[in-house]
C-alpha cells in the first residue's frame, strides 16, 4: 500500500481511490461483469471493441479492473477472488467511485443440484439465497441437547433474494442467440443449453457448506444436501457469491428508498440492478468436473453473451452520471 489513505470509516485516497479495490471515480463503467478469476476476466476483456480493455489495474489485494467498450458502451470486468467476503468489498468500494444507476452481472461458475443440468448447461437465476456455517453449533459449550433438539442448526438458510427481471430475461435471451456448435470431443458431444428461471444458493465455503464430505474436519453435513432440497424445493446451483451481490443491492436500494421516504439527498443517484450467469463446472449429481477446454469454451460463450446482454440495457442519460475517463 503506497498511498495514503484518509478516513477510517471508509478509507480513500486523495483522488478517492478506494482502499482493497484501489479504483476512483472514471475507472469503473456503470455497467459492470464480476467474476472469480482473472483468466476468466481477460477473456471477457478480449471481445471488448479493439480487444483489448481501455484501463487495467490489479490492486495489491488482487481485485482486477479491466474496463473497455462493447458495441460502444462502457462496461467494466472485475475479477474479486470467491466468497461472501470479496463481494463486500467489491460491491461497496465500486459504488463509491461510480455515479449513477449500476447494472451488475456475476459471471462464475457453480455445482448443479438438478439431474438434468449437467456439464455445458450455464444457468441465469431469478433468485438467490445463502447458506452459513452457524458457528456456535460447533462450539465447544453447546450441549449435545441444543444440536439434537433443533435448538441450534450447524447450516443457517436465508430467505431467497430475486435479481432483476429485465436484466435476467436479457442475459437468458443473450446467451440463447449465440450457442457455440456441438463438437464431439466436448460434453459428451451434447449441445450446451441455457436455462432460466432457476434458484440458486451461494454458501459461504466450497466444502462444508455445499455438503462436501471431509474426514479431516467436523462439519455435520451429511444430511445437508437433502435439507437444502427440502426447504427450497427446485434449488439448481451451488456457488459463493449471487446471494450476497442480491442482498448489498437491496440494501443499497432500500438505503436510496428510505432517504426519499425522509424528504433526505439519497446516498447515491442511482439503484444497484444485479442478475447471473452460473456455469457448471461440478455435477454433484454424477461427480463429474469439467475439463479446461470446455471451460474456455463455455467461458468464452457466456462472457461474450453477458458483454451483449449489459451493452444492450438501456439506462437514461439522467440515471447514468460521469461514466466514462478511463484513466
Ligand atoms: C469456487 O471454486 C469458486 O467458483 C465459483 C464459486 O462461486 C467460487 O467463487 O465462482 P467463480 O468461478 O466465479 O469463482
Ligand atoms: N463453484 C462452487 O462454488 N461449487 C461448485 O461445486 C463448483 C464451482
Amino acid at each position: 500500500m503506497k498511498d495514503v489513505l484518509s478516513n477510517a470509516n471508509f478509507p480513500q485516497d486523495a483522488q478517492g481511490r478506494t482502499y482493497h479495490v484501489a479504483t476512483k471515480a472514471g475507472q469503473v463503467a456503470n455497467r459492470i461483469i464480476t467474476v472469480g478469476d482473472q483468466v476468466r476476466a481477460h477473456r471477457i476483456a478480449a471481445s471488448f471493441d479493439g480487444g483489448a480493455p481501455l484501463f487495467s489495474f490489479n490492486s495489491q489485494r488482487n481485485f482486477l479492473t479491466l474496463t473497455g467498450t462493447y458495441n460502444g458502451v462502457p462496461v467494466s470486468v472485475v475479477a474479486i477472488g470467491m466468497g461472501f467476503s470479496v463481494v463486500d468489498f467489491f460491491v461497496r468500494e465500486c459504488r463509491a467511485v461510480v455515479e449513477g444507476e449500476m447494472i451488475i452481472v456475476r459471471l462464475g461458475s457453480c455445482g448443479s443440484m438438478q439431474p438434468e443440468y449437467g456439464i455445458g448447461t450455464v444457468v441465469v437465476p431469478k433468485a438467490s439465497f445463502g447458506i452459513s456455517r452457524n458457528y456456535d453449533y460447533f462450539h465447544h459449550s453447546t450441549t449435545a441437547e441444543e444440536r439434537s433438539s433443533g435448538a441450534l442448526e450447524p447450516y443457517l438458510i436465508t430467505k431467497p433474494l430475486d435479481a432483476d427481471s429485465e436484466v435476467h430475461d436479457a442475459l437468458l435471451a443473450a446467451l440463447d442467440s449465440s450457442k457455440p456448435s456441438p463438437s464431439s470431443n466436448l460434453f459428451d458431444g451434447s449441445s450446451v443449453q441455457a436455462v432460466g428461471d432457476t434458484v440458486n444458493a451461494s454458501a459461504d465455503s466450497f466444502y462444508g457448506s455445499q455438503g462436501r464430505i471431509d474426514p479431516a474436519f467436523i462439519d455435520a453435513n451429511s444430511n445437508l444436501i437433502d435439507v437444502i432440497r427440502q426447504r427450497r424445493p427446485g434449488v439448481a446451483t451451488l456457488e459463493m457469491e449471487t446471494f450476497v451481490l442480491n442482498h448489498l443491492a437491496a440494501a443499497a436500494n432500500d438505503a436510496i428508498d428510505l432517504a426519499e421516504a425522509n424528504a433526505q439527498p439519497p446516498p447515491h443517484k442511482g439503484k444497484i440492478r444485479t442478475g447471473a450467469v452460473q456455469m457448471i463446472f461440478a455435477n454433484r449429481n454424477t461427480s463429474a468436473f469439467i475439463t479446461p477446454q470446455e471451460c474456455e469454451t463455455l467461458e468464452r460463450w457466456t462472457g461474450k453473451s453477458v458483454l451483449a446482454a449489459l451493452a444492450g440495457i438501456t439506462i437514461p442519460e439522467e440515471r447514468l452520471h460521469g461514466d466514462g475517463v478511463w484513466n
